[in-house]
């Protein structure tokens, strides 16, 4: 376990990464300094070999968005001179999947940083939102452009330009969320989904990420010779001849990574 002032990690034998997010008295809001020490621990997942990330809140928020306080005074040099926002960015380059386990508010950069996530689980009390509008701003590290290619631009503009907070299962019939889970067992399933995809081969858990993500990409054509691709290169290694063993001699897989 590592403790950092606004998070704490800990990295499991399972190989899961548990990233909590871990300002609650400011509803986890996103400060600059949590944004450095992010950035660090995202560099420790990366050390420790971990299969998937699991990222979560602590308290009744996943996170309220940027830190309002910090960025009130903040000036036009300061902001892009300073660039406070593409570190978050990090998260969505990570190779291995990432699940957001949401609880309570996720709000402005907070749902930001949901969106990019591979998956996203949303307890029932779970609400969504881009509210920058009413604060005289718009979301900055890829609320317009993410949500938009989820939900489509008509949803997409209804929530940026009126800031209108969704609960978990609006935001399941818009497709922003992968399941809505009882309060209660919003990090258990994310956990046990984590688990399970870390016992997967992890070239074809890799290989498998790429290829969702080409989606957003490319043209269907390229997309679709991407992932031939990628689907011959995993007859190279070991862990296909393993899965397809196993299941015929009617035993789990024993993946190896090679
Ligand atoms: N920044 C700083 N402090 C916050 C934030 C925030 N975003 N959200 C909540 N807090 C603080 C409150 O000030 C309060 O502190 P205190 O107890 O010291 O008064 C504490 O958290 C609890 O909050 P509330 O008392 O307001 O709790 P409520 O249950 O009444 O309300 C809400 C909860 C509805 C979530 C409410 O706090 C709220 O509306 N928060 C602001 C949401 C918001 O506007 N978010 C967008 C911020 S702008 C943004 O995200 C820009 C994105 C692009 C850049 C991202 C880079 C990181």
């Amino acid at each position: 376990m590592s403790e950092y002032d606004t998070l704490t990690l800990a990295v499991g034998d399972d190989r899961v990464a548990l990233l909590t997010l871990n300002r609650p008295t400011a509803l986890n809001a996103l400060s600059s300094q949590m944004m450095r020490e992010f950035t660090e621990a995202l560099d420790e997942v990366t050390r420790a070999d971990a299969r998937v990330l699991v990222l979560t809140g602590a308290g009744r928020a996943f996170a309220a968005g940027a830190d309002i306080a910090e960025m009130r005074d903040r000036t036009f040099g300061e902001m892009t001179d300073a660039d406070h926002l593409s570190a978050w960015e990090r998260l969505a380059a990570l190779r291995i999947p990432t699940i957001g386990a949401v609880n309570g508010f996720a709000l402005g950069g907070g749902c930001e940083i949901a969106m990019m996530c591979d998956l996203l689980f949303a307890g029932e009390g779970a609400s969504f939102g881009q509210p920058e509008i009413a604060l005289g701003i718009i979301p900055g590290i890829g609320g317009t452009q993410r949500l938009t290619r989820v939900v489509g631009k008509p949803q997409a503009m209804d929530l940026i330009l009126t800031g209108r907070r969704i609960d978990a299962d609006e935001a399941f019939r818009l497709g922003l969320v992968s399941r809505v889970v009882p309060d209660d067992e919003v990090l258990d399933s994310a956990m046990t989904a984590a688990r399970q995809i870390a016992g997967f081969s992890s070239r074809a858990v890799r290989a498998a990420k790429e290829c969702v993500l080409r989606a957003d990409q490319t043209s269907l054509s390229e997309g679709l010779l991407f992932e031939r691709r990628w689907f011959h290169s995993l007859f190279a290694f070991a862990d296909q001849t393993e899965g397809m063993t196993a299941f015929l001699d009617k035993r789990p897989a024993r993946f190896s990574d090679d």
